[in-house]
């Protein structure tokens, strides 16, 4: 494992990030994914197991929802925040990242670069959630010229073969949730009826698609995901079945752009989304990161959405 030595501050690490240098870019994705197997075989602290990340008490976190090649929102996020510097003086904060960071915007190779450059750097305090997008075989991804495999075969061409394989093998060890001891389960889409307790969400890889492309409607009971295909419409009974079975009490995700609060479900959950390239299509979406803390019980959504 190879982290990096000098300490880097967030105007290097946005400029790493805004080179994307194929060379550097290659370390950052292996060494993220080895740091992501270490995470597999550890008893403490930032863990994972199967698909499910453990987040321990760790002071406070900082929430990102989809950011979509938006790297601009997520530089805004991180200067407000201040985390960088905080955690070098040694505060406990942790980043919690939702998913979503690649196809659609200008700078998706950047932000994945600068996500990924985050966990490499603050290991012990980033969290690197897998949304809908970051699917494998990269082949197999979201098309068109918008696309992040469009975007990677114009910066590296057909030839970047190390930098797909190394992506597709990181993706596929991205945890689909994590979970705190506070109360919190956070994942990139939803859940369905299929999540009946942790184990489910350790072991089932069929919850993949549920996981991550799910959306919370006023129904009862789930109903199929009309609008996107895959995934299920999931209302407030399911939501607080799977809660009570994973020993939570709120769930925090991202994945669709929001008008009002974000909150639903009598504050059961949180839609956070952090992209602000979809102003573009309707100046109400109200683009936010989420603050909220790990050493507290949570048990109402409210108050945690920052505007941005
Ligand atoms: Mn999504």
């Amino acid at each position: 494992m190879f982290y990096l030595k000098k300490k880097e501050t967030l105007d290097s690490l946005l400029d790493v990030a805004n080179k994307s240098e194929e060379e550097r870019f290659r370390e950052t994705v292996k060494a993220v994914s080895e740091r992501l197997g270490e995470e597999r075989a550890r008893e403490s602290g930032l863990r994972i197991r199967g698909n499910l990340a453990y987040i321990p008490k760790h002071g406070n976190a900082i929430v990102v929802g989809d950011l979509h090649g938006d790297l601009n929102s997520l530089e805004r996020i991180l200067r407000k925040t201040n985390f960088v510097e905080r955690v070098d003086k040694g505060e406990k904060l942790m980043l919690v990242f939702l998913g979503d960071y690649i196809d659609r915007g200008p700078k998706q190779l950047e932000v994945l670069n600068m996500v990924l450059g985050m966990k490499r750097n603050f290991p012990e305090n980033v969290v690197v959630l897998r949304g809908n997008h970051e699917v494998t075989p990269l082949s197999q991804s979201f098309s068109g010229e918008e696309s992040f495999l469009n975007k990677l075969v114009g910066r590296y061409g057909y030839d970047g073969v190390n930098i797909y394989r190394g992506l597709e093998l990181l993706f596929d060890r991205l945890p689909l949730a994590a979970k705190t001891e506070n109360g919190i389960l956070f994942v990139h889409g939803g859940v369905s009826e299929k999540v009946k307790g942790e184990a489910s969400l350790i072991y089932a890889l069929e919850l993949r698609e549920d996981l991550t492309w799910s959306d919370p409607r006023n129904i009862s009971g789930v109903a199929p995901n009309v609008e996107r295909g895959v995934g299920v419409y999931f209302g407030k009974d399911v939501l607080e079945e799977v809660l009570k079975s994973v020993k939570c009490n709120v769930l925090i995700r991202a994945h669709e752009p929001v008008k009002d609060s974000g909150e639903m479900f009598d504050g059961k959950l949180l839609t956070v989304f952090s992209s602000g390239m979809y102003k573009n299509y309707d100046k109400d979406y109200r683009v936010g990161y989420g603050y909220v803390s790990l050493e507290r019980e949570v048990e109402n959504v409210k108050g945690i959405l920052q505007p941005l």
